[in-house]
């Protein structure tokens, strides 16, 4: 390795007490971008509203080209398959919830410097594709092999290490008959930010699984210690922590925005009276079996209603609750119980990466009568938002 590559980012870092987001945040946060959370009211995410994430650069792939993706390592018939032909096989299609593994890490303390999401990496998609474990299948999987390691076309450099984006799965989690081969989301093809012309989508598992513009599939004999499996994506204390990697979701619900948003703060504004509360719950080990809420920043809590996940067992859950808003602030917050018994921490357990971090979401609310006849707004003049 080159040691001039790795003076580039410098080594990982944690923000100091009052460091605020730097250029370098900012400019991760405005190429990879988050859902919009009024999105939510719909079951499926439109692609440009999805939330997105790219370690490097999206690949240029020209309108008709081919795409080989090959098939190799331990098995006995090595394949090499053109997106063009995949779409000619049989389809089949998967509603699901992604989230980022770093999703919330902004929300840490101290802030680990990276890509900083505050709770919005998130969207639900219906991918159609085929079955990987078709595919392995006719490969003929070796009975040697472990795990599968999955490449993307996209090529670049992380802490000095220059790579192209790789992750593996165990073999077990590959052969999953939901794991898609995708080419298509909400039924057109892919768009280039969500992994034109094929991506690995593995429904319940954190993003940085499902990887985009995918070109080579090898199957191996002993476990994957690329740098997003080994040194990337683990849950640790403390630098020297060997960690345990990150795989599914943790459980999560959200709420819909509340009411309307100040410009700059997004602090949200109601009126007294009856509001209904609704958002979004999902977990990726197991469905969604309970959403509560609180309007007194959790001090208290009561059941929501929860939507039955209805034939899409990855897809988020909605949920709905009552409240009658009285003026003054207010901090209201959902919290998700998956049928496992996991539940949502009030207080994050930190780690080095800034991983997983699924605390309960904290909305604050202002709730004010309406403007009377003389209550008109006042153009603020130093403050233009375009
Ligand atoms: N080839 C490739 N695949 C990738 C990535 C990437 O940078 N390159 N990012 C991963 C991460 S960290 C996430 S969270 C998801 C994001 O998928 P989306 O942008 O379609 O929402 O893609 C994953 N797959
Ligand atoms: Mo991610």
């Amino acid at each position: 390795m080159d040691p001039r590559l790795g003076e580039l980012s410098g080594p990982a870092r944690l923000a100091g007490p009052d460091e605020d987001i730097s250029a370098a945040e900012l400019g991760l946060a405005a190429r990879n971008h988050g859902l919009p959370l009024e999105a939510m009211v719909d079951d499926l995410t439109p692609p440009g509203l999805h939330y997105v994430l790219v370690h490097y650069d999206i690949p240029r792939v020209r309108p008709g080209a081919e795409w080989p993706v090959t098939v190799g390592g331990r098995v006995r018939r090595p394949l090499t398959l053109d997106v063009a032909e995949l779409r000619l096989r049989h389809p089949a299609t998967c509603r699901v919830t992604m989230e980022c593994a770093g999703n919330g890490r902004a929300r840490l303390e101290p802030r680990p410097i990276s890509q900083p999401w505050l709770v919005e990496a998130v969207g639900t998609a219906e991918w159609t594709g085929v079955p990987l474990g078709e595919v392995l299948a006719e490969a003929e999987v070796e009975d040697a092999a472990v795990e599968v390691v999955f490449t993307g076309a996209d090529h670049g450099i992380e802490r000095g290490v220059e790579q192209d984006y790789r992750r593996s799965l165990p073999l077990a989690e590959a052969m999953r008959p939901e794991v898609l081969l995708a080419y298509e989301m909400n039924g057109l093809p892919l768009p280039p930010q969500h992994g034109h012309p094929l991506r690995l989508v593995v429904p319940g598992w954190y993003g940085m699984a499902h990887v985009k513009w995918l070109r080579g599939i090898s199957v191996v004999d002993t476990p994957f210690t690329g740098f997003q499996q080994a040194a990337a994506y683990r849950i640790r204390r403390s630098p020297d922590d060997p960690g345990r990697p990150v795989t599914r979701m943790a459980p999560r619900a959200l709420l819909v925005p509340p009411g309307f948003p100040d410009f700059l703060s997004r602090a949200r504004v109601l009126r007294p009276g009856p509001v209904l509360l609704e958002g979004r719950a999902w977990s990726g080990t197991s469905p969604v079996r309970a959403v509560e809420v609180s309007t007194d920043d959790g001090r208290s809590w009561t059941a929501a209603d929860l939507d039955a996940a209805g034939g899409h067992p990855w897809a988020w859950q909605s949920w709905q609750a009552r409240w009658t808003a009285t003026p003054g602030s207010h901090v209201l917050c959902a919290r998700a119980t998956d049928a496992d018994g996991h539940t949502q921490p009030l207080e994050q357990a930190w780690n080095t990466g800034g991983f997983c971090n699924n605390a309960v979401q904290r909305v604050p609310v202002l709730c004010v009568p309406a403007a009377g006849p003389d209550g008109d707004p006042v153009r603020d003049p130093g403050h233009d938002p375009g």
